[in-house]
C-alpha cells in the first residue's frame, strides 16, 4: 500500500485523517499494552514516530512492537536522520520551509539518503513550517530557527506554496509540540484554500473540539501528541 496515496484519496473524499505522534523518548518496549488498547479504542488513522531530541535508541524494537498490534500506517517523522528505521511504512521528509538553518533545509536531507536507501520506506516530501506559539518550542530550539509570525497569514501561504513549487507533498502547519497557542484557525482556512496538495497542522492541541475546528478550517490531516501522550483517555472523555 502507498501511503500517499490513501493521503490523497482520502482528501478528494473530504474524509480527515488523525494521526497520533509517539515519542519514542516517552516510551519504553514491554510496557506498551495500555497504550497500544487506547490507540486501538481511538479515531487516529496514522501513527507519527519521532521527536527533536530522540537518538534513535530501540526505535526499531519499540515500532516492531506497537505495529504488531497496531493496524495502521506508521509514518516517521524525524528531528535527525538518526531517527530512520525501516520498520516504518513511510517517512515524512522534512525541509523546515520557515527557518533558515542550512542543516534543516539540506543537509540533514542529504546526510539521511543513504540510511533511506537501505530501507523500503516510502518517502513524502514534506513542507514544514513552524509558526510562533507563544512560547519557544523544541522544534525551535533544536533548529535555531525563528517560527513564522502568527498573524501574518500571506507570508504563511507564500511560504507553504513556495514549498509546493519546489515539489513538497505535503504541507505541515506546525506550531510545535506542546505549544501554548495552537495554529490559528485563519491560518489554516487560507493556506488549505490556496495549495493543492494535502495540509497537515498540529502543535498545542488540546481538546477533541480543537480538533474538530483544525478539520473545519481546512486540514486533512490532524496531529496530537501531547495530550495524548498525558492523557491516553483523551478521546474517550
Ligand atoms: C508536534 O504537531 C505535533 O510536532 C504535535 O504537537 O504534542 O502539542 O500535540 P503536540
Amino acid at each position: 500500500i502507498n501511503s500517499y496515496n490513501e493521503i490523497l484519496n482520502s482528501k478528494t473524499k473530504g474524509e480527515k485523517l488523525l494521526a497520533i505522534l509517539l515519542d519514542p523518548d516517552k516510551l519504553a518496549v514491554g510496557n506498551l499494552s495500555d497504550l497500544i488498547q487506547k490507540i486501538n479504542q481511538s479515531p487516529a488513522t496514522h501513527i507519527f514516530v519521532g521527536g527533536s531530541s530522540f537518538d534513535g535508541t530501540h526505535l526499531d524494537e519499540l515500532i516492531i512492537e506497537l505495529k504488531s498490534k497496531i493496524n495502521l500506517p506508521f509514518l516517521l517523522f524525524p528531528g535527525n536522520p538518526s531517527q530512520i528505521s525501516d520498520k516504518a511504512d513511510g517517512i515524512l521528509f522534512l525541509t523546515l520551509l520557515s527557518g533558515r538553518n542550512p542543516d534543516y533545509l539540506i543537509e540533514h536531507q542529504v546526510n539521511a539518503v543513504p540510511i533511506i536507501k537501505k530501507t523500503n520506506l516510502e518517502v513524502i516530501s514534506t513542507g514544514y513550517i513552524l509558526i510562533e506559539s507563544g512560547n519557544e518550542t523544541a522544534v525551535e530550539r533544536v533548529s535555531q530557527t525563528k517560527p513564522l509570525d502568527r498573524t501574518n497569514h500571506e507570508y504563511a501561504l507564500q511560504t507553504a506554496q513556495a514549498g509546493e513549487f519546489i515539489g513538497n507533498k505535503l504541507i505541515y502547519l506546525e506550531a510545535g509540540s506542546g505549544a501554548k497557542l495552537s495554529v490559528p484557525k485563519e491560518m489554516i482556512i487560507l493556506v488549505s484554500q490556496n495549495i493543492n496538495v494535502p495540509l497537515i497542522v498540529g502543535g498545542g492541541i488540546r481538546s477533541k473540539q480543537e480538533i474538530e475546528n483544525a478539520f473545519n478550517a481546512g486540514a486533512d490531516i490532524v496531529v496530537i501528541g501531547t495530550a495524548f501522550e498525558n492523557d491516553t483517555n483523551f478521546f474517550n472523555s
